[in-house]
């Protein structure tokens, strides 16, 4: 077992054991986020899921120079739509649904540029980037391998949207022996209704699927961690 740090969290703190620990950035994609794009055609305020970039990057950054296992996911479809069911593909409005013309491309389509991760948030090359059909990112992913292959225990969730995909994927992990801490600075939703209570459910009865804490919290535990940088 590895040396843990403590961390501050709701509903109480937490042991992290940070050489078993992801981050897991959950479909900051273009076609949530920007404004014209799909969510925003839904009539959606996207600015609710923008403020979330700026302290996802500062915990990305730190996430990087600690040295630790970075996974983003995108939310999207094949270009002949072969892995959406038609329960998902029917939904919404007309001219408003997966794989039409949108903005940014056909919506949610692999490969189109409103289905890729916004520029603030690029992964690096040697991060692994999972391409999911469904809302969790277990499903019909290679998720469960890439987290067993490095030995991963523990996940930073983070990502949008708070009560969609990233509550889905807390629960499909929390099910599967994985403990969460949603960060809750780092995770959006287009309704503050939904944010708020979307974030009360994960650490509510005693943690029922989780943990909760503010991208602060963790930071230090990661600078703590990064190696120093060489003296010049
Ligand atoms: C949605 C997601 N909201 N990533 N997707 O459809 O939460």
């Amino acid at each position: 077992m590895s040396e843990t740090v403590t961390l501050e969290a709701l509903p109480g703190p937490i042991e992290l054991d940070l050489d078993h620990t992801a981050l897991i950035i959950i479909d900051m994609q273009r076609d949530f986020l920007l404004p014209g794009g799909f969510g925003e055609a839904l009539g959606n305020d996207v600015a609710q899921l923008q403020r979330v970039v700026e302290p996802l990057a500062a915990l990305l950054d730190a996430a990087r120079a600690a040295g630790m296992l970075v996974i983003h996911t995108r939310e999207g479809h094949l270009p002949d739509l072969s892995d959406c069911p038609p329960a998902k593909l029917h939904r919404g409005a007309p001219s408003k649904r997966i794989g039409d013309p949108g903005a940014f491309g056909r919506i949610l389509i692999r490969g189109e540029y409103g289905h890729d991760i916004v520029d603030e948030l690029a992964p690096l090359d040697t991060e692994v980037v999972i391409d999911k059909p469904g809302k969790g990112a277990f499903y019909a992913t290679e998720l469960s391998k890439v987290l067993a292959d490095n030995q991963i225990t523990q996940l930073l969730v983070t990502g949008v949207t708070t009560e969609v995909c990233v509550h889905t994927t807390t629960r499909e992990a929390n099910d599967r022996g994985f403990e969460c801490v949603v960060v809750s600075d780092c995770v959006g939703s287009y309704f503050p209704g939904f944010q708020r209570v979307g974030l009360e459910m994960i650490a509510a009865q005693g943690g029922i699927f989780g943990w909760t804490a503010p991208g602060a919290a963790i930071i230090p535990l990661l600078k703590e961690r990064a190696p120093a940088e060489p003296a010049v």
